[in-house]
């Protein structure tokens, strides 16, 4: 099978956690959450646990070097590249350290998707899974912060990668069937 990478992006709560799973399973690509990676470290307190809690709290995000190490370990895992990023990279840095990974062990990106929600939306989806799942950065303020964060960090990453032709852009709304078969027809 050739490598493949896909990145998926949007601001929070755009779906990106509830798209990485179905799609990884149907397109046999190893699914990668940042997001759920670090609140694993944090819920077994390990040292990068540890320092991420207080950070996620308040909504901003975890340092680039921490982020970039946890993925290269799961890139190093791999016989074969073959993964989507699920909220990463996030920041123009953490952008520049995935190309050099990837390079290093000789593939590229090949596509970024972007999953486009309007702001009313994403507030109503967060305030509803803290009703329902209690999340430590699902609060008013922390979801403003975040998305706040999103906005002057991560947004840049959409021309980043529109100006190499790698983005993709998706409605987000919408039954999420729906929204994976939009997708993976971007994809195909
Ligand atoms: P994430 O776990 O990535 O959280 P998120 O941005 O809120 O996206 P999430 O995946 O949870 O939302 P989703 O849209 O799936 O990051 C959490 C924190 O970790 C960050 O704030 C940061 O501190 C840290 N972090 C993670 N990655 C980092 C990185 N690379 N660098 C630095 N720090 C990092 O789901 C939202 C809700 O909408 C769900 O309840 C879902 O059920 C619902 N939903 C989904 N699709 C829907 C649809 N079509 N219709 C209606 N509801 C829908």
């Amino acid at each position: 099978m050739a490598s493949e990478v896909i990145v998926l992006m949007g601001p929070p709560g755009a779906g990106k956690g509830t798209q990485a799973a179905r799609l990884a399973k149907a397109e046999n690509l190893r699914k990668i959450s940042t997001g759920d990676m670090l609140r694993a470290h944090v819920a077994e307190s390990s040292e990068l646990g540890r320092k991420a809690e207080a950070i996620m709290k308040a909504g901003d995000l975890v340092p680039d070097d921490l982020i970039v190490a946890m993925v290269r370990r799961e890139v190093e895992s791999m016989d074969e590249i073959r993964m989507l990023l699920d909220g990463f990279p996030r920041t123009p840095g953490q952008a520049k350290a995935l190309d050099e990974l990837l390079a290093e062990f000789g593939t590229e990106l090949t596509a970024a998707v972007l999953l486009e929600v309007p702001e009313e939306e994403l507030v109503r989806r967060l305030v509803q899974r803290a009703e329902e799942e209690g999340r430590a950065d699902d609060d008013e303020t922390t979801v403003r912060k975040r998305m706040e964060v999103y906005r002057t960090s991560t947004r840049p990453l959409i021309e980043f990668y529109e100006k190499r032709d790698l983005l993709a852009r998706v409605n987000g709304v919408g039954d999420v069937d729906e929204v994976t078969e939009r997708i993976q027809e971007v994809l195909s």
